[in-house]
């Protein structure tokens, strides 16, 4: 997979070279690319934003730097991923708002089946909207947000999505097991985990998960998954209800 991340504080997308990213790269399962915004100017001071048409607080990202940055990413990224070239899917690309739509791990698994994806993360009270409707002619565009909050910018959302998918490619994560255990592969949150001492500060694990009766076992941890996901998250547990009743499964 090929990931470009554009920004004016590109240094944010240096975290993406620590730990399991980092390895990924370096193992050749994922090449990111980063793009200082400011090299697509053509003034002195490499000026990116400017005010918003119609009045209004704050500043909005210009769009020429922007429609030059990602024509340069069309340009080297071209020979660079595979298949690409003709009749091949178009890079997707991503724009972090909060005004997108809502980045869930059913998002990750289908970006993390793309050849291509570019993050263009902006500042500001945003980009000037056209860029994403002339960004429509040469990728499949897909504005994003990470949750219902507001950051600063869209680097710390680009980093939370290249986690998120790039972990789900082949061979970034040793044991493909955990990916199947993990809270909201299912739709249930993950069960509760416990490690040795099997008695801590006087708390003791369940005593079901010493019997060595993996059948029990399996069954105490999805109780647990229920249990959990109502409580926390019934917004998740009222969707895992429908689902089982359409199924044809009996729900507790
Ligand atoms: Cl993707 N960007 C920004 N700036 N704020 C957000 C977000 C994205 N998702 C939630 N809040």
């Amino acid at each position: 997979m090929r990931i470009d991340a554009l920004s004016i504080f590109p240094e944010f997308y240096d975290v993406l070279d620590l730990s399991l990213i980092g390895r990924a790269q370096r193992d050749g399962l994922v090449e990111i690319v980063r793009h200082q915004l400011r090299d697509f100017t053509d003034d002195k001071h490499r000026t990116v934003d400017d005010t918003p048409v119609g009045g209004g607080a704050g500043m909005v990202m210009k769009p020429e730097p922007w429609a030059r940055a990602l024509e340069h990413v069309l340009e080297t990224a071209g020979s660079a991923v595979e298949g690409s070239g003709d009749g091949s899917r178009p890079p997707v690309l991503i724009i972090p708002s909060p005004a997108g739509e809502v980045f869930t791990q059913r998002t990750a698994e289908e970006l993390a089946g793309a050849e291509h994806l570019v993050f263009a993360a902006g500042r500001y009270e945003g980009i000037d909207q056209r860029v994403a409707e002339w960004a429509g002619e040469h990728f499949e565009v897909r504005p994003m947000s990470i949750g219902d909050y507001v950051l600063n910018g869209g680097e710390v959302a680009v980093i939370a999505m290249v986690e998120a998918i790039t972990r789900l490619l082949p061979g970034v994560i040793g044991n493909p097991e955990s990916l199947t255990e993990e809270s909201h592969a299912d739709g249930l949150l993950e069960y509760p985990v416990y490690t040795k001492p099997a008695v801590w500060r006087g708390r003791g694990v369940p005593e079901i998960l010493l019997s060595g009766d993996h059948a029990r076992i399996a069954e105490h941890r999805r109780a647990e998954q229920l249990r959990r996901t109502r409580r926390e998250r019934p917004d998740l547990y009222a969707r895992h209800l429908v689902a089982e009743e359409q199924a044809g499964r009996a729900v507790r």
